[in-house]
């Protein structure tokens, strides 16, 4: 091609990557299952008491074991969310967990948001514990506590409340993890969680100096 063709053909080019450059990265959430739908229950409920990660499932169960919830109350998103503590049907359910590695990079920051609530079933007071459930959230060694009352909650209206921190990855693949921290079968409710790498301010290359540099 000849040279000023060429010159020509790279300044047609020129809007589009600098309109590439300008848009906002796209925030991809990294949490596999984040919202549990997988996998789909047939029933109202799964309990996963294993050490392990359940077929389908994503998160590693830890603890004394979860419940994956299938609309016996209203999840935030879709049909299903999860309840820290299993139901073991006998007093003194002890707290549950559920953790999973992401593919970080070591002095990025991410934001982890995640919607929480209880379940709010008292039929078997007080095996179902506090109506101030507790829960600690971590990713890797940044934890934050959070706290939900279930008080005046339905299985209708759990009051889904949204939360969110952020935290500096420093290694190369980082342990999301919630674990419960109290003993009763109705635990802490936890529902479309996210992580996603904060943006990039992008960077603009001035239009003129662009095309200048094209020329010279
Ligand atoms: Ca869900």
């Amino acid at each position: 091609m000849h040279a000023r063709l060429h010159r020509l053909a790279q300044l047609a080019c020129v809007p589009f990557a600098l309109a590439l450059a300008a848009a906002p990265a796209h925030a991809t959430n990294l949490v596999d299952n984040p919202g549990f739908e997988s996998p789909a229950l047939g029933g109202v409920v799964a309990r996963y008491t294993c050490n392990c990660v359940p077929s389908g499932f994503g998160w590693t169960v830890g603890g004394a074991g979860v419940d994956l919830i299938r609309l016996y109350w209203a999840p935030h998103e879709g049909s299903q969310s999860l309840d820290m503590n299993q139901d073991i049907q006998t007093a003194g359910t002890p707290p549950g967990a559920v953790s999973q590695v992401i593919a970080t990079t070591p002095g990025t920051t991410y934001t982890i948001g995640f919607w929480m609530a209880a379940n709010p079933d008292h039929s078997r007071a007080p095996d179902d514990g506090p109506p101030i459930k507790t829960m600690d959230v971590s990713f890797g060694p940044t934890t934050h506590s959070y706290t939900f009352d279930v008080t005046g909650r339905t299985l209708a209206e759990p009051g889904w409340t949204y939360h969110e921190f952020d935290a500096v990855a420093t290694a190369a693949t980082t342990t999301l993890s919630f674990v419960s921290t109290f003993t009763g079968y109705a635990g802490a409710a936890i529902d479309d969680v996210s992580v996603t790498a904060s943006a990039v301010t992008p960077v603009r290359p001035g239009t003129w100096g662009r095309i200048k540099q094209l020329y010279r």
